[in-house]
């Protein structure tokens, strides 16, 4: 059965199921994307991706894995060295670089996937308010060029001509796009349901959301085996230090001025980047075709009390701490209803406070992962971005 919280059937409305994908329903039956299915992996070298292939290589089941990554500041091959220095993962395993908006870089490896999972984005909000041209060429272009290509093979292989290179037939490629909470704006009370009106309000939240729409309009319009997932703020190792808590966690290591926008006080709901991959393999496997799944972090905290306790933990004072003009059109808070996504059988499993101490313990302990990154691009971007907001800050309050 359809819910209301399908894409692609208008507002509200719900979406004929898939005639044609190789999809199932939960519950009915195997999963949509078995154990050593070949995924193409978009955006596979950022921080949630590549915990993703990370972790789906790690479990040995004979998946096959091909990334395809730009390489823009946030994409780091050395995010996937734990992969390519294990000889069993490193043979499932193809890095591609290349841009998800250049159909010629795209078409043969959709036409080589049986699945492919969308990471790639410019994923930093401030960035995207200094300039969002990249956000909509990656957000919306080369959306477009990912579905165009899932779009040809569906095709082909309704008409029963879709083969592999040994010449065995392959069904239609399952397409999963990673979204975000923003997606619904600001969110003063309650929570958001995978049905509620797109309303964003930062230009990357913005091109997110035209992403979704795009997906939902392939899904009506060519009944493509599409999935959606909204992942709440995602904090763990390798994410970089232009996002809150790794800012926090190095600029403390390194005893710099912490910027806190506004009265801190913004709310946010942390999910830890492992049970985020983990919520997207299984949407992306057990998922119905066209299902939204909201993923939740379930642990809503003020922005004053994270960085409060990522200082406790490295043994920092608060007086590090600024108050910055508040970053402009800055969303108060996030929350979203994670009942679909708990309905598949997805539980977050990382405590936030345990959580949070692995991660700062994880940035103390791999200084050269994180200083190789924040290079002369960074030095430039972060002059451009807290130079002036500094320069006008002020003593934080702190916590009670
Ligand atoms: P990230 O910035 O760390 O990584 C993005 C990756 O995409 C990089 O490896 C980059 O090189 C690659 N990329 C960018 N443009 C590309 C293009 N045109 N073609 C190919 N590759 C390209 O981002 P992240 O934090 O890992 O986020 C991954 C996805 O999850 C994004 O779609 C983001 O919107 C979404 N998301 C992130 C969060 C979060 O808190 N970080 C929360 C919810 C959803
Ligand atoms: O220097 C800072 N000071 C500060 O107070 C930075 C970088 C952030 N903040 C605040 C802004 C937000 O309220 O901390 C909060 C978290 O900021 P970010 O880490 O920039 O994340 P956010 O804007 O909430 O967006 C994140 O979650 C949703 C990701 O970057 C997105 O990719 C994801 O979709």
């Amino acid at each position: 059965m359809t819910e209301p919280s399908d894409v692609g059937a208008g507002a509200g409305g719900g979406v004929p199921p898939g005639a044609g994908g190789p999809a199932v329903p939960p519950g009915a039956g195997g999963p949509a994307v078995p154990p050593g299915a070949h995924l193409l992996v978009c955006g596979g070298a950022g921080f949630i991706g590549s915990c993703y292939v990370r972790d789906v290589l790690g479990r040995r089941d004979g998946t096959r894995i091909t990334v395809l990554d730009k390489l823009t500041y946030a994409g780091n091959r050395a995010n996937l060295t734990p992969v390519e220095g294990d000889p069993e993962q490193a043979a499932r395993f193809a890095f591609v670089q290349g841009d998800i908006a250049d159909p010629a870089a795209v078409d043969p490896l959709v036409a080589a996937a049986d699945a492919v999972v969308d990471f790639a984005a410019e994923s930093h909000v401030d960035r995207s308010i200094l300039d969002p041209s990249a956000f909509l060429v990656t957000g919306v272009i080369g959306v477009r060029v990912l579905l165009e290509a899932v779009r040809r093979q569906t095709d082909l292989a309704r008409a029963g001509e879709r083969h592999d290179a040994d010449g065995r037939s392959m069904g239609a490629p399952r397409f999963l796009q990673v979204s975000t909470d923003e997606v619904y704006g600001s969110v003063e009370e309650g929570s958001s349901r995978e049905g509620d009106p797109l309303a964003p309000r930062s230009p990357y939240a913005a091109a997110k959301a035209a992403g979704d729409l795009l997906v939902g309009a392939y899904r009506a319009t060519h009944d493509l085996d599409v999935v959606i997932t909204r992942g709440a703020n995602t904090y763990g190792p390798y994410q970089h230090p232009e996002k809150l808590i790794p800012l926090v966690a190095t600029n403390a290591i390194d005893e710099e001025p912490i910027p806190l926008y506004g009265d801190g006080l913004q709310r946010r709901d942390w999910l830890h980047v492992a049970d985020h991959a983990a919520a997207i393999d299984l949407a992306l496997r057990h998922g119905a075709p066209g299902g939204v799944y909201n993923v939740p972090g379930g642990t809503e905290r003020a922005n004053r009390d994270v960085v409060a306790g990522i200082l406790a933990r490295l043994g920092r004072p608060w007086s590090l701490v600024r108050s910055v003009p508040d970053r402009p059109g800055h969303d108060r808070r996030y929350a979203m209803d994670g009942g679909r996504i708990a309905a598949l059988g997805w539980r977050p499993r990382v405590l936030f406070e345990a959580g949070l101490a692995a991660t700062v313990d994880w940035y103390r302990d791999n200084e050269a992962w994180w200083r190789a990154v924040r290079d002369s691009a960074w030095d430039a971007y972060y002059a451009r971005q807290y130079g002036d907001r500094l320069a006008a800050s002020t003593e934080a309050e702190r916590p009670a």
